[in-house]
């Protein structure tokens, strides 16, 4: 075969790899799940807030694929028309520094950076600026399951959570504490923890933030779509910590109301909290 065959062959195989590539790229971007980046099942609309942050999530990932492909194309560029051919002696030829070069390459990623930083922040702001919601919920997380105290339209009621199996056994959905949510009625969320760190999250709300004993957190957000999602603690909090589970439910105003009906009078507040000496002296940094 002459060299000139063969670099024709090498030319085709080369051909076909850049389309099959381009082919599966095309392929896998159709599907819902790459658009949403993965994100966990999550309808755009989930909350106000989900599609704003699906939007940076996506768009970051695509200016950080471009970003790699330039950075990786380069150097592969570098690496074959660089490379050391046949009848190269001793060194290339060695340079100490090139200034134009090294401001390029610092002003770039502070630029990169920067842009990141801007599109971040305001859509964090978007979420956490505080809203007058006509319900606020006061959920105490406590090792291991959760209380929820309701404040709406002049009433108050609360469940109390129960951890509905604490043998090592798996538990069932059905016995889990449930937080009900009206579905387009936006809700303030008190975060505030009974004894120690714990951080409530709701993973198809893509939110998520500590409850930190002492301290009291907010979420502000409106759930936009009906439907049944998983709610759990996302901070090693002791033994029982994967067991620290719980439902979420939105659903009409309507039945939001008949919900709360059912529910007893009153507020389980800071009354329950567990007294700083007996955490230190029994539970608190067990496992953590
Ligand atoms: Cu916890």
């Amino acid at each position: 075969m002459s060299s000139q065959d063969r670099t024709g062959s090498r030319r085709t195989v080369a051909k076909v790899t850049a389309i099959a590539a381009a082919g599966t790229l095309l392929l896998t971007g159709c599907s819902e799940e790459v658009q949403r980046g993965w994100l966990p099942n999550v309808v755009k609309d989930t909350t106000n807030h989900t599609g704003a942050i699906q939007e940076l999530w996506v768009n970051s990932w695509i200016a950080s694929l471009i970003i790699g492909l330039l950075t990786w194309g380069l150097m592969l560029w570098c690496i074959i028309a660089y490379r050391r051919r046949k009848g190269d002696e001793g060194y290339p030829r060695q340079l100490s520094y090139n200034l134009p070069m090294e401001i390029f390459y610092t002003a770039v990623p502070i630029v990169i950076i920067l842009a990141f930083y801007s599109f971040s922040n305001s859509v964090q702001h978007k979420i956490d600026a505080p809203v007058d919601s006509p319900l606020v919920i006061d959920v105490r997380a406590k090792q291991w399951a959760w209380d929820f105290n309701y404040k709406y339209e002049g009433e108050e009621k609360y469940f109390a959570g129960v951890q509905a199996h604490l043998d090592g056994t798996e538990g069932t959905k059905e016995k889990l504490p449930t937080l009900y949510l009206p579905v387009n009625v936006p809700v303030t969320f008190e975060l505030n923890s009974r004894d120690v760190i714990h951080s409530f999250w709701i993973p198809a709300f893509l939110q998520k933030l500590d409850m930190i004993p002492g301290k009291t957190n907010h979420i502000y957000l409106t759930p936009q779509t009906e439907g049944t999602f998983d709610g759990k603690c996302a901070e090693l909090c002791g033994e029982y910590h994967s067991e620290m589970l719980f439902n979420v439910k939105v659903v009409s105003e309507e039945e939001f109301k008949q919900y709360l009906a059912t529910l007893p009078d009153g507020q389980i507040g800071e009354e329950y909290d567990r007294k700083p000496d007996v955490v230190n002296s029994t539970t608190q940094g067990e496992g953590e």
